[in-house]
């Protein structure tokens, strides 16, 4: 069964996450399947590409896959996980991504729903960070998308309480482009994927891109970037981030000692 099922609606592509038995948790093969399907978009003449979950799922992503977390003393989220790469792919992709998003996402999978162009929800749409939770540190490419979608008080308190951010909340703070009842979520997607699809497809490319640019010019000097990995080391090199992961396995809260 393939964890990505890819379909065509004219020149809007459809790619669905399909792994619910493991609540399409982000694991390498689902991701490496998302990147290969993402790659034939030009020869299949896409305009738009919508990025979404089966139709009733609770979960849209249950974020990175935590068994596939790197062991103590590895950088979780290195430059090569898959999940980095995806996320770097639809920032870099010429083409807009919506995220079509119905049920409750987490982790990994808000700075993937986070990275698309435009988000789509419905009221069952939820937005919980966890790296806190699990001992994670986190990136600051990774917070930098967070910062550039919403206020930085709303991104520390995501990161912080590791609490859901609902529907509405995430409307009023402008995460969600529009917040539509489940029954019209995937006609109000595709019929606003539709008319993007109706303009210039080389201007649209040009104008993503140099937002993208944009929003990733803040200049870190080697000296600062350093410090960053240093501060990234000293947490995922931790006791507490053994205790997030294996608290995880044990379904149990975590009992961490700032160690
Ligand atoms: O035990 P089986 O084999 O039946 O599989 C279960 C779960 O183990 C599996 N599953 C996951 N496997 C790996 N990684 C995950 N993140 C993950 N989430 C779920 O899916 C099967 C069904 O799970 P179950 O029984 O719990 O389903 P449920 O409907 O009762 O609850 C759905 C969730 C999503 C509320 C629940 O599964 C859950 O809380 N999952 C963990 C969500 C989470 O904490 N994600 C953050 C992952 S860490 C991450 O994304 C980054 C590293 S970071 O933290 O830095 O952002």
């Amino acid at each position: 069964m393939p964890l990505i099922l890819s379909e065509k609606h004219d020149t809007i592509g459809i790619l669905t996450l399909n792994n619910p038995e493991k609540r399409n948790a982000l694991n390498h093969d689902l991701l490496n399947e998302l990147i290969e399907s993402m790659k034939d978009y030009a020869e299949k003449k896409c305009r738009v590409l919508v990025l979404r979950a089966p139709a009733g799922s609770k979960t849209w992503s249950a974020g990175h896959d935590v068994r596939e977390l790197p062991h103590p003393g590895r950088d979780p989220l290195p430059w090569s996980d898959p999940l980095m790469v995806i996320i770097r792919q639809i920032q870099d992709i010429p083409l807009p991504v919506i995220a079509m998003v119905e049920g409750a996402v987490w982790g990994g999978a808000c700075d993937l729903a986070f990275s698309c162009d435009m988000l789509v929800g419905c009221p069952t749409a939820s937005f919980t960070m966890t790296p806190a939770k699990i001992g994670v540190p986190y990136n600051a490419s990774g917070i930098l998308h967070f910062m550039n979608l919403m206020p930085v008080n709303t991104v520390k308190e995501m990161f912080f309480t590791a609490a859901p951010l609902g529907a509405e909340q995430a409307y009023r703070l402008g995460i969600l482009n529009d917040l539509v009842p489940v029954e019209e979520l995937e006609a109000f997607t595709l019929a606003k994927a539709e008319r993007i699809a109706q303009n210039s497809p080389l201007s649209i490319a040009a104008i993503k891109e140099q937002i993208r640019l944009l929003a990733a010019a803040h200049p870190l000097s080697p000296r600062t970037f350093e410090y960053i990995q240093g501060l990234r080391r000293k947490v995922y090199d931790s006791q507490d981030y053994r205790e997030g992961i294996q608290s995880f396995y044990e379904k149990r809260k975590p009992a961490f000692t700032g160690e």
